[in-house]
């Protein structure tokens, strides 16, 4: 009897043919199960019953096992009576139960908390002088998956502790996948791989009691960066508030190690790769950052899924720093294998080969977030790797570490990680296989299955390996004596940054070394710091009540980047939060007129309130139980209060150096926080002034005049 003629059960939706959508060959790629989406998926909105079907978790109208049989009940399992004992032989309950025992997978063993986000990249063309690749053509869109992530912490770990970020990007090119897996910060902890697991078991939380979770302020992380100084050029940047980000929207990403790029006529050049967040680099205060990590500890995660729900796309400029592939790899005495390096925008300006946007949210975290796989040696022609020690061995670690997270060697088969190109890889067989593969010669050469597949060359978009000169040497277990300068970049650093921005870092130190027990491993950290600046050495070393030690090396004075600061110019005010405290004695109109000019600002405005519901008709999102002071960029004041909850609310934003507005009739609550109109960032006036003042002082981030005089 074939499938059509199986008789109807009564109510039940006509059968529908049978689907053939399972591969029977990898050549191409597995469409999304109807709950099961990929790529293609784009946030749904709306109310649920508008949704298109597809977007909906489960479809049909029936509860069924994982065998397709229809359950009467899934809320009771099978019992001898109704007070009985519960039966053996209640496969749905055993189904249901062993699925769930099995639904977590082990973490990452670092960047185990993340985020993430669909995309599209478009490049301009001005790559194509140094590359091949096809994605960097002039006017090629290629799609992509971001992950965001911070390094120490679990997965449920807060978003807003001071640490490195991951800024993982996939693009699925029409030559496979190509994986940028950078971070935040333009230099790593160690110049070899064989050391990484010393610095994470260093950093991690202490085997003993397993605290504290998700920071560096503590013993073992200074004890190894301390002994270890080839560590200090990344620690200075971890003290910096680049560690604290505003948000992942507002954040730099860097490749870190450096890549060789091969042109169509077979010329290479040395390059490091940098993302431009158009929003501008920004970070949270210390303080902030710690009041989040209990008030939102998903802050980060939150306000990139909000933005992109609400349609303001965050989006990147990709951008290279190109140097001449000479013998000696190094540019402007900087030896360009040495990922603790940076190489200044100043000396090798950034040329930008395309805009990243990122413009939708995953569907389901699980099968996105969690289970794409990133990995350094996902690369296309044209670009390929250098002999940087830290990059090869990463080139072993992420292949390798799928392994364990994802439970076998085929999670290039889920569909988040499936090149969006044909795939004959005549690898079979093992844990998870989900394709079919027909043919009986998966090997290579055959006869037997047509000869299919064939080597590709060069002018059928192979990659092939530079063909890099390799020195002639012994083997050895050494590194250039050029890696041994690990002072005179964090030095660079420090320098550069404005005096608001240093006091940041000294408050960091000050702070984590505060944390740490032993003295020897602060006098040690200190020993460190007199030899990138004695000014933030003494600084640290007065909090400490520890003497200051003199320098052991002799840095000398590096011409500062400023590129390499945060403070200064005006940024686009997309999706910043703007809180607006208001009342039941608030002129309607007026707050009607105040959020109508935020949302047309690209700002989103919060209404905080006594009392949840309504004023007027205005929604009210925030009360003074549900209000932080944390979420928001400023605030503007519509309406007089005592409660002493929107009092500290008000004291935070004024203390965190946002902006302040105060409508006329609310200005007495200036009194209440020791603030003066007109000061800078604090702002009296007519709504409707206030506003566009206010709008004015977001796009600088903070009011840096506040800080700069309480820090002297
Ligand atoms: Fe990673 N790193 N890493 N790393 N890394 C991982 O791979 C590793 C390094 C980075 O969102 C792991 O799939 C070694 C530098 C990001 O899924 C693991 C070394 C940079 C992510 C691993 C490094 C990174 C990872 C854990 C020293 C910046 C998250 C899970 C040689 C350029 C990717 C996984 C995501 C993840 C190993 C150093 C960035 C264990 C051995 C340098 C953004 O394989």
């Amino acid at each position: 009897m074939s499938t059509h003629d199986q008789p109807t059960i009564p109510g039940a939706p006509a059968p529908e043919p049978p689907s053939f959508d399972e591969p029977t060959t990898p050549r191409e790629p597995l469409p999304p199960k109807a709950d099961q989406r990929g790529p293609e998926t784009r946030t749904p909105t709306g109310a649920a019953t508008d949704l298109p079907a597809e977007a909906v978790a489960q479809q049909g109208a029936h509860l069924t096992t994982a065998q397709g049989t229809r359950l009467p009940d899934t809320d009771h399992s099978l019992k001898a009576g109704p007070r009985g004992p519960v039966l053996l032989q209640d496969h749905h309950l055993r189904e249901k139960i062993m699925h769930f025992d099995h639904e977590r997978i082990p973490e990452r063993a670092v960047h185990a908390r993340g985020a993430a986000a669909h995309g599209v990249f478009e490049a301009n063309g001005a790559a194509e002088g140094v590359t091949k690749a096809a994605f960097l053509r002039a006017g090629a869109r290629t799609k992509v998956f971001v992950r965001f992530s911070t390094v120490l912490g679990s997965r449920g770990s807060a978003d807003t502790v001071r640490d490195t970020r991951g800024f993982a990007t996939k693009f699925y090119t029409e030559e496979g996948v190509y994986d940028l897996v950078g971070n935040n910060i333009p230099v790593f902890f160690i110049q070899d791989a064989i050391k990484f697991p010393d610095v994470i078991h260093a950093g991690k939380p202490h085997p003993d009691r397993e605290i504290p979770q998700a920071q560096s302020a503590h013993d073992t992380f200074w004890d190894f960066v301390s002994l270890h100084t080839e560590a200090q050029h990344h620690t200075i940047w971890n003290m910096s508030d680049r560690a604290l980000p505003r948000s992942y929207r507002m954040m730099q990403g860097f490749g870190i190690h450096t890549f060789r790029l091969e042109n169509e006529a077979g010329e290479t050049s040395l390059v490091k790769f940098h993302w431009r967040p158009t929003l501008g680099t920004h970070g949270l205060m210390w303080e902030e950052a710690q009041l989040l990590a209990g008030k939102d500890p998903d802050f980060h995660r939150r306000d990139l899924a909000d933005a992109i729900e609400a349609g303001a796309f965050p989006q990147w400029e990709l951008a290279l720093q190109v140097m001449p592939d000479t013998p000696d790899e190094t540019f402007e005495g900087i030896d360009l294998l040495d990922p603790t390096k940076i190489v200044p925008e100043e000396l090798a300006p950034l040329q930008v080969i395309g805009t990243m946007t990122l413009d939708a949210n995953p569907t389901n975290y699980f099968a996105e977030t969690e289970q794409v796989a990133f990995h350094p040696g996902h690369l296309v022609p044209g670009i390929d790797v250098t002999n940087d020690p830290l990059l090869q061995g990463r080139l072993f670690s992420y292949l390798d570490t799928q392994i364990t997270r994802l439970g076998g060697p085929n999670f290039a088969q889920l569909p988040i990680n499936r090149p969006h190109t044909d795939v004959n890889d005549m690898l079979r067989d093992g844990m998870h296989q989900t394709a079919v593969h027909a043919g009986v010669a998966p090997y290579h050469p055959n006869s037997l299955d047509g000869g299919c597949p064939f080597h590709a060359g060069a002018d059928a978009g192979a990659f092939i390996e530079v063909p890099a000169r390799v020195e002639e040497s012994v083997k050895e277990r050494r590194q250039p004596a050029s890696f041994d300068d690990h002072f005179s970049q964090a030095r660079l650093f420090y320098l550069s940054l404005t005096p608001v921005e240093q006091q940041h870092v000294a408050d960091a130190y000050a702070f984590e070394l505060g944390k740490c027990f032993e003295q020897t491993i602060k006098e040690r950290q200190l020993a460190a710091l007199a030899n990138i600046d004695a000014d933030l050495c003494a600084s640290v070393a007065a909090s400490l009540g520890l003497p200051v030690p003199d320098a052991s090396i002799e840095v000398g004075e590096p011409e500062p980047s400023p590129a390499l600061r945060m403070v200064g110019d005006q940024w686009p005010i997309d999706g910043r939060m703007v809180g607006i405290i208001a009342d039941d004695q608030t002129d309607a109109a007026e707050l009607a007129a105040v959020r109508t000019a935020l949302d047309e600002a690209s700002v989103v405005p919060l209404v905080i309130a006594p009392h949840g519901g309504l004023l007027g008709d205005i929604p009210v999102q925030r009360t003074p139980d549900t209000a932080a002071s944390v979420e928001l960029d400023a605030v503007l004041v519509l309406a007089k209060s005592d409660d002493p909850r929107v009092l500290r609310l008000l004291d935070e934003v004024y203390r965190h150096a946002k902006a302040i507005g105060v409508a006329d009739a609310a200005s007495s609550v200036l009194e209440r926080l020791d603030a003066d109109a007109g000061e800078p960032g604090v702002v009296v006036g007519s709504a409707s002034a206030v506003v566009r003042e206010m709008l004015g002082l977001l796009a600088a981030h903070r009011v840096w005049e506040r800080l700069s005089e309480a820090t002297g």
